[in-house]
């Protein structure tokens, strides 16, 4: 598969999204192992400014509602009992380019999910260090990074602030990370210790994380009720905004990609599926536009939080063009559907994916 390769190679760095703030995501034949090598993995900021913190100054502040608000050193976080997971993570606005019609927000093709093997600590043991009290309900994660965003025409400052609920915050599996794929994690991605919550949407995972903050409000904060909501199709007054948590089952085709002349009469088709509500149960193909479907074979073994390689052997019948799509479930019956109920950001677009291939007509090329 010479030609494969070379494919791979040319798109192996990451695609540009946006410059300010810096955003780049993957390209799907780049995405051609289980751990997303960490040059290749995709980068979503909100502000221009991205903090290159100190080691040696850096400080994690827990307070609120606990027994004793501390404020601790990288060291103080880096010797409590070590956790390692791999984790795949998706950008809620991942396929957003997709959504008909465009949704608001950045144009992100399908590379905005990536995987890494993430190792810190459980933030339960720190939340116990500083001993959570019976009142508090949620949990706020405040990153080092600042800068402006405008509603209403209004601009004003803000850091990145999200909140979890206490009991996800308590997961044995929701992690402080300083750890990517056996390195410690690069600027862009975090450094010096960044959260990494399983089975959310990224916007949950802060970055450059400075503070942990133990409450029993709802925070109104700007990437918690104004971003990251579901806002329907109906009256303004009417709208529920439901929050984005959990990553919808989805599976993307990662070869061929869209638009290659294939080498026929045998092509193995292969991606990845993933989902938050529970594992991979199965990836179905088809490779005439959605009419039959095949199972794919499912590769390696489950594991609780990243996701699944697939791929099928496909014995191209004839020259001619194909439409490609993948569909997968997960453990809990939920599907992929054919297109997903519009919401005015684009969020969470698990929709099938379809690709179009070409099988040259003349004499098919021996693989
Ligand atoms: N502090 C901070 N944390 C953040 C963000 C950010 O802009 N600032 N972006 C979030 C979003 S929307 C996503 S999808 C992930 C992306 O993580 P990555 O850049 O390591 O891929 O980080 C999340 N955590
Ligand atoms: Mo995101």
């Amino acid at each position: 598969m010479a030609t494969e390769s070379n494919i791979d190679r040319e798109s192996s760095t990451l695609l540009p999204v946006a410059d300010d703030p810096l955003c780049k995501e993957a390209s799907l034949t780049s995405l051609d192992s289980w751990i997303t090598p960490t040059d290749r993995y995709y980068v979503r900021n909100h502000f221009s400014h991205v903090p290159a913190l100190d080691l040696s100054s850096w400080r994690l502040e827990v307070d609120g509602l606990v027994d004793q608000p501390i404020s601790l050193a990288f060291d103080d976080v880096a010797r409590l009992p070590g956790r390692e997971l791999a984790f795949t993570m998706e950008c809620a606005g991942n396929s957003r380019s997709y959504v008909t019609p465009p949704a608001e927000g950045l144009a992100f093709r399908h590379g905005a999910v990536s995987t890494a093997s993430w190792k810190g600590v459980s933030l339960r043991a720190v939340l116990e260090m500083a001993g959570v009290q019976e009142t508090a309900t949620s949990v706020v994660f405040e990153g080092a990074d600042r800068g402006e965003e405008e509603e209403d025409g209004v601009a004003f400052e803000l850091s990145y602030r999200r909140s979890l609920p206490l009991a996800k915050a308590l997961d044995d599996d929701t992690l402080l990370a300083f750890e990517m794929n056996g390195e410690p994690i690069t600027t862009n991605h975090g450094f010096p210790l960044r959260l990494i919550v399983p089975s959310w949407y990224g916007m949950a995972s802060v970055k450059w994380l400075t503070r942990v903050h133990l409450t029993d409000q709802v925070l109104d904060g700007f990437f918690q009720q104004r971003r990251y909501v579901m806002i329907n199709e109906g009256r303004e007054d009417s709208l529920e905004r439901e929050p984005v948590t959990t990553v919808l089952v989805k599976s993307l085709i990662a070869s061929p990609r869209h638009g290659e002349v294939i080498q026929y009469p045998s092509f193995t088709i292969r991606g990845f599926a993933w989902s938050g509500e529970g594992q991979v149960a199965r990836v179905e193909v088809s490779t005439d536009g959605g009419r039959t479907w095949a199972d794919s074979m499912l590769l390696g073994e489950p594991t609780p939080h990243a996701w699944r390689e697939w791929e099928l052997a496909w014995q191209v019948p004839s020259s001619g063009h194909y439409l490609l799509m993948s569909r997968a479930t997960d453990s809990a019956g939920n599907v992929q559907p054919g297109s997903i109920a519009w919401n005015f950001r684009g969020y969470a677009n698990n929709s099938i994916h379809t690709i179009a291939v070409e099988a040259p007509a003349g004499k098919p090329i021996p693989s």
